[in-house]
């Protein structure tokens, strides 16, 4: 008999705009992946918006999780994604050493910036703080500008650069960080995403850009990701149909003119996703 995975979410729930815990949640389920939510954060919407309502969790998530030791909850992954402030990193790591077991798959989105520019609550500490949180990684999956902040190096595009790419990885793996993915690089008119294996192989994927960069790609791409590594499926693999599922969501999305900061309409292409 097929036992089912659960994974523990830590993650913001933004009511609006597509991303994080509204994405999590439904990608992970769709993936037959059971999901179980602890909050980092509650927003009105995402950061990205000129305004949105902000409460953080940082105090509430100890006695939240909690219940669920007494409950006797253990979880084939931990995926982290959004945290609310510095301090989480602490907690995500408190939470990590109550909950994980050996064969526990631990996935870190260091969700930091894009585009070269921190997201509005993410500051210098911050960065530095997310550093502590890649020992004991399985994958990592930033973005370029993520994986600059988590390097502490200077944000440049590297297109394609093989070479570059793997140097600025193998700084990553050195922090701890088992596989690394670093997602959604700007080549010309295509998408690449780079892989840095654990067996540290350097794998760069490509696709042609479909449309403009829409918010809460990486958290669609991360959840594949998660809810794929507790299934055991290979890292290369996983990354090749996170970017697919991706590519053809931001398509759509230009085609059904979603404007870029409210996410893309993956729910058009959940189904696909069960197969
Ligand atoms: O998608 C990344 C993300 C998650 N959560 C919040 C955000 C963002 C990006 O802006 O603001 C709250």
């Amino acid at each position: 008999m097929k036992r089912q995975k659960k994974i523990a979410l830590i993650n913001d729930f933004s009511g609006f705009g597509r991303c994080s815990l509204m994405v999590s949640v439904p990608v992970i389920s769709a993936m037959k992946v059971q999901c179980c939510a602890l909050p980092t954060a509650v927003l009105s919407n995402h950061t990205g918006y000129e305004d949105f309502f902000f409460d953080d969790y940082t105090d509430k998530m100890q006695g939240y999780y909690e219940k669920w030791e007494k409950l006797g909850l253990a979880f084939d992954g931990i995926y982290t994604g959004f945290l609310g402030s510095a301090r989480q990193v602490a907690i995500v790591k408190d939470f990590i050493a109550r909950f994980a077991s050996e064969d526990t798959v631990i996935i870190v989105d260091p969700v930091m910036g894009d585009n070269g520019i921190r997201y509005a609550t993410i500051n210098e500490e911050f960065c530095t703080e997310m550093r502590r949180l890649l020992p004991g990684a399985a994958i990592i999956t930033p973005n370029l500008t993520e994986a600059c902040l988590l390097a502490g190096t200077e944000y440049r595009e590297t297109g394609a650069d093989i070479g570059g790419l793997t140097k600025l990885a193998e700084g990553l793996g050195e922090l701890g960080a088992e596989n690394i993915v670093i997602t959604g690089i700007t080549d010309g008119s295509d998408i690449c995403d780079f892989i840095y294996t654990a067996d540290r192989e350097s794998v760069l994927l490509r696709q042609p850009c479909g449309g403009e960069a829409h918010a809460g790609t990486g958290d669609v791409f991360s959840s594949i990701i998660a809810a794929d590594a507790v299934n055991g499926v290979d890292i290369v693999a996983s990354v090749k149909k996170a970017a697919s599922f991706v590519g053809r969501a931001i398509k759509l999305s230009h085609e059904m003119n979603i404007p870029t900061q409210d996410g893309v309409c993956f729910e058009e292409l959940l189904g696909e996703l069960a197969e």
